[in-house]
């Protein structure tokens, strides 16, 4: 059986997701475990032999682990195409996969310097200039995802649930924890509570005990 190592509310949640509507469409099972990422635990011993980088996800299949969630979600939808988390069609899963990387390489990382600007730089000072500058990008780039979402019919990709809605709502929720009012972008939040409904968004949210309501004033 598949086994996922994930943090809750973490950028894990975008295979989370995906291996509930593998498991919805397939009857495919999987194991589900979660890493405290506040305690450390990605970074104990065990858990650094699977992934060296000391971050969630990771998936074990067959004794073997897999990291980076583009590769794990490419390898789960070419495993279970049936769950149509990706398009088949070569141009469509392009596009998607542009999408894709655009959110794993750009909008998260940004939010990293958001919320930890040390891992970056050292001084105050720094860390707080890279905050607000990192803050104002993220803000743009989660713009460009509610523009996203005029186009959603009723998904990001069309007709069915993908990579993409999952990740978009983990920006959603990452936005809401550094202050970024939701009702600011109505749009993108109507989408979010609608994906939130989605029988795979719903079962990984109950698993990992989120839910949409993170905005904290600043
Ligand atoms: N590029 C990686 C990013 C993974 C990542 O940033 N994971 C974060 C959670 S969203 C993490 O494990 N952070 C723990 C830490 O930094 O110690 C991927 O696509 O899997």
């Amino acid at each position: 059986m598949m086994k996922l190592y994930y943090g809750p509310g973490a950028c894990s949640f975008v295979p989370h997701v995906g291996l509930e509507a593998i498991k919805a469409a397939t009857g495919e099972d999987f194991e589900a475990q979660s890493v405290k990422l506040h305690k450390g635990e990605q970074r104990t011993p065990e858990y650094l032999a699977m992934n060296p980088l000391g971050l969630v996800p990771v998936l074990v299949d067959e004794g073997r682990a897999l990291n980076q969630i583009v590769a794990i979600c490419d390898y789960l939808d070419r495993g279970f195409p049936q769950a149509g988390l990706l398009p088949a069609e070569p141009w469509q899963r392009a596009q998607a996969m542009s999408h894709f990387a655009w959110m794993n390489n750009t909008v998260h990382p940004t939010f990293t310097r958001i919320y930890r600007p040390g891992n970056f730089v050292a001084s105050e000072a720094a860390q707080a200039e890279l905050r607000q500058a990192a803050l104002a990008s993220f803000r743009e780039h989660l713009e460009r995802i509610q523009a996203m979402t005029a186009h959603a019919a009723p998904f990001l990709l069309g007709e069915r649930l993908s990579f993409v809605d999952a990740y978009a709502l983990v920006f959603l929720r990452w936005g809401g924890l550094v202050g970024i009012d939701p009702d600011t972008l109505p749009a993108y939040k109507a989408f979010a509570e609608k994906l939130a409904a989605a029988p795979a968004i719903a079962a990984a949210m109950a698993r990992e005990g989120i839910n949409l309501d993170t905005y904290k004033k600043p």
